[in-house]
């Protein structure tokens, strides 16, 4: 079972089987830690998603599970991503869903990067 109480990682996730180029993607990075590619529904004009090249089904899983150069890498990918995107400056949202309460739907790691427009004040 995985930190937040999901399944363990499936490998036939969808991001896994992106990840593997069984499906492709709107890449718009990659590196040796990380794949970011546009979300196919987007919320706002700019909305990427960022997730770990290894086997997590959620922040806490990557966090308990990965190596302190994995996270670093990672959430160096994030940071480049957003920048690249033109977001860094006015700003943008970072969000990611953990099990069950948060509606996460796909078991693999990830973060939306959202951005292009005011979001507004969100905390639900
Ligand atoms: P969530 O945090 O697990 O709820 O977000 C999953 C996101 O993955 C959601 O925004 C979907 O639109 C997105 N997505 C995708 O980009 N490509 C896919 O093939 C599938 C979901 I399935």
């Amino acid at each position: 079972m995985s930190v937040t109480g999901l399944p363990p990682y499936d490998p036939q996730n969808i991001f896994a089987r992106i990840l593997r180029g069984e499906i492709p993607c709107k890449k718009v990075h990659e590196d040796e830690f990380a794949l970011a590619f546009h979300d196919i529904n987007p919320l706002a004009p700019t909305h990427v998603l960022v997730i770990p090249k290894g086997p997590y089904v959620s922040a806490a899983d990557f966090h308990a599970g990965a190596t302190t150069e994995e996270i670093a890498g990672f959430w160096r990918a994030v940071g480049a991503v957003a920048k690249s995107l033109g977001l860094e400056q006015p700003g943008h949202r970072l969000i990611t869903n953990m099990g069950p309460h948060s509606g996460q739907e796909v078991p693999h790691f990830h973060v939306h990067i959202l951005g292009g427009r005011p979001l507004g004040r969100m905390l639900t």
